[in-house]
């Protein structure tokens, strides 16, 4: 393991104020948000909205690395060149999706566990060979009556931990995405407690497994009401609530926390985001970033709609969902923005 090199890479994932592109989605997931749109569900159409996203004029001054699925890595443009190229020649760092996915959990009633560590060794080595520098592994915790359990806190922790392990022997930075889901009637006061007790679980396991902490990249949740809560928090609750827990459960080695959306509006994504920078950031450990994927590509993946004719249109307003993302970092975007489209 290059530990210099792996840490050089975490740093620049998250240096200035960029951060990453999620555009890793299954293809069952990816063919569900084409589907609500009434885009062709071919592996055509997903190249060209793949295609769409890397092209996009000026998106490397925003994203410094996206995340990528297994087809989408091994798909050409219709000149042959491979969409990775076209992802590194803009000037983005590009990385990989390695889970196989969230299974039902097997005695445990509402609750997944990811799958994907049988081979995931010689993936690695075949991802970092076609240019791959980081990787990507999401666990699911499910908050509800009686769960999340400690079975499934301490086996998504496990995996999580035993992934970013291999990821370092094969030279790729790993992103350790435990998610705590939104669906549900829980409090701001819940999801703080769980994903606490989640990211101590993740921290302790990485450290059992003896992953280097310099050489990671986070990827949580924010810490939010569930969807069905009657009791809307503020943006500054949310806040503040998402860096304290945090503060108590990430190690200041970890160099960069980079969100997930979980489903928010691109506009609460961007001012949660910019509320915790606005506030904190001069007193953090660790860098505040972003690995947005729907709160990033929805708008333009509507404005898109399968059509050629809305190429740039769409273009447009990724790059516009990208800069608002980079203005957060600073703790500079405002609802302003949105109306002028800046
Ligand atoms: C939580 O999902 C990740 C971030 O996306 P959002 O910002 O939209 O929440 C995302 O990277 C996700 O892991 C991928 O889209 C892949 O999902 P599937 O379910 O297709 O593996």
């Amino acid at each position: 393991m290059n530990e210099q090199a792996l840490m050089d890479i975490a740093k620049v994932l998250v240096a200035g104020d960029k951060g990453l592109l999620a555009m890793d989605e299954s293809n069952p997931t990816c063919n569900k948000r084409f589907a609500g749109l009434g885009i062709p569900q071919t592996e055509k159409t997903r190249q060209a909205w793949r295609e769409l996203i890397a092209t996009t004029p000026g998106l490397a001054e925003c994203i410094s690395g996206a995340i990528l699925y297994d087809e989408t890595i091994r798909q050409r443009n219709k000149q042959g060149t491979p969409l990775i190229k076209t992802i590194t020649d803009a000037g983005i760092i590009p990385g990989i999706k390695v889970d196989a996915g969230a299974k039902d959990m097997a005695g445990h009633p509402g609750e997944k566990m990811t799958e994907g560590l049988d081979g995931l060794r010689d993936r690695l080595g075949e991802y970092s060979q076609m240019g791959a520098r980081f990787a990507k592994w999401r666990a699911v915790i499910a908050l509800g009556e009686g769960i999340p359990s400690r079975a499934c806190i301490e086996a998504s922790a496990q995996a999580l931990a035993r992934y970013a392990a291999l990821c370092q022997e094969a030279g790729l930075v790993p992103v350790v995405e435990p998610e705590v889901l939104m669906e549900g009637d829980h409090t701001l006061a819940q999801c703080f407690e769980t994903t606490e007790e989640v990211l101590r679980a993740v921290f302790r396991q990485l450290y059992i497994q003896g992953v280097m902490l310099e050489g990671v990249i986070l990827k949580p949740s924010m810490v939010l009401q569930g969807l069905a809560c009657p009791k809307l928090e503020t943006v500054e609750e949310v806040a503040d609530a998402t860096v304290k827990c945090l503060l108590r459960a990430v190690p200041a080695a970890v160099p960069g926390i980079a969100f997930l959306s979980g489903g928010q509006s691109g506009e609460l994504a961007s001012a949660r985001l910019n509320a915790m920078n606005l506030r904190f950031k001069s007193r953090l450990p660790w860098a505040l970033a972003f690995s947005f994927a729907r709160a990033i590509q929805r708008p333009a993946m509507e404005i898109w709609s399968g059509r050629d004719a809305n190429v740039e249109a769409a273009q447009q307003a990724l790059l516009h969902r990208a800069r608002c993302n980079r203005a957060a970092r600073r703790g500079e975007y405002s609802a302003a923005m949105e109306a002028t489209g800046a």
